[in-house]
């Protein structure tokens, strides 16, 4: 099957079965954006000053709500409100890895109310695909108000060195991801899935692609990070591309994500013109 990388995000925001999928690609249509800030800072006030000052230039906030000192009600209902005012969404980065019945309430309620507020989360296939069962039931339950607008992402590779997420099991995320279309909108990874052969592969299957471990000037850290840049990211079939420290450490964040929106989006218009 030849991926949709090729095709223009208006288009696949136009056609796309998924509705929080069709939102993604027409927020980056609109903006000329294709970046995900991934706010890994540790108060809320500077959460929320990240998220309005780099807002207009993104598409998605990342979050990892559980490195906050001081999560609460107001954290919530700021990011709620930035993430109107900047028409950005919100993707807690929380790795869901458990039994169907411990997810569901790590996922829906408990300290972190994560189903209230992050349109995105993303799960490891290690527990098999009744994890995704048990999420895609919170999203989909007959009084949650908010099921057209939360999905899910597989992690199917990971950047740090020495990755187990690799192989056998990056396959066998993509044939959960196959057969779960629909809650699923794609999948974290370092390049494009989409030819990876598994039982139900279809022709018109639009997977969205995220990519972690950009950066523009570095090639990894102390603790096994390992860096690929805006363009060779692009290049292989990432939709999105996340950044953290490149962005947010930089000396001056708002000048760092106007880079990071260049670097990706002239790379993107490179491939959808190919
Ligand atoms: P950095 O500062 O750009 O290195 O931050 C990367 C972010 O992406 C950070 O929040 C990680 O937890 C997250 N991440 C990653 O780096 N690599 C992965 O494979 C996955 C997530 Br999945």
């Amino acid at each position: 099957m030849a991926s949709k990388s090729q095709i223009p995000y208006e288009v696949r925001g136009r056609d796309h079965p998924n509705p929080l999928a069709r939102r993604l690609f027409q927020i980056a249509a609109e903006k000329q954006s294709n970046v995900v800030v991934s706010a890994d800072v540790t108060t809320t006030q500077e959460l929320l000053d990240l998220a309005d000052k780099l807002g207009p230039y993104m598409v998605v906030l990342k979050t990892h709500i559980d490195i906050l000192s001081d999560f609460s009600s107001e954290t919530i209902a700021g990011l709620q409100s930035l993430s109107q005012k900047h028409n950005f969404l919100i993707f807690e980065d929380r790795k869901f890895v458990d039994i169907g019945n411990t997810v569901q309430k790590q996922y829906h309620g408990g300290a972190l109310q994560i189903s209230q507020w992050a349109h995105i989360v993303n799960a490891t296939m290690l527990p098999g695909p009744g994890i995704i069962d048990a999420l895609a039931q919170v999203a989909s339950a007959p009084d949650f108000p908010h099921a057209a607008h939360r999905g899910l992402l597989i992690l199917a590779e990971m950047t740090s060195k020495g990755s187990l997420a690799t192989g056998k099991y990056t396959e066998l995320s993509v044939e959960m991801a196959r057969k779960y279309r629909g809650f699923v909108l794609g999948f974290v990874a370092t390049r494009s899935l989409a030819d990876v052969d598994t039982a139900g592969k279809a022709e018109d299957e639009d997977f969205v692609l995220f990519t972690t471990g950009v950066n523009l000037a570095s090639k990894g850290d102390a603790l096994g990070q390992q860096y690929q840049t805006p363009e060779s990211a692009i290049a292989g079939g990432a939709d999105f591309i996340i950044s953290g420290r490149g962005i947010y450490a930089a000396p001056d964040p708002v000048e760092a994500a106007r880079q990071y929106q260049s670097a990706g989006w002239n790379a993107y218009l490179q491939r959808v013109r190919k």
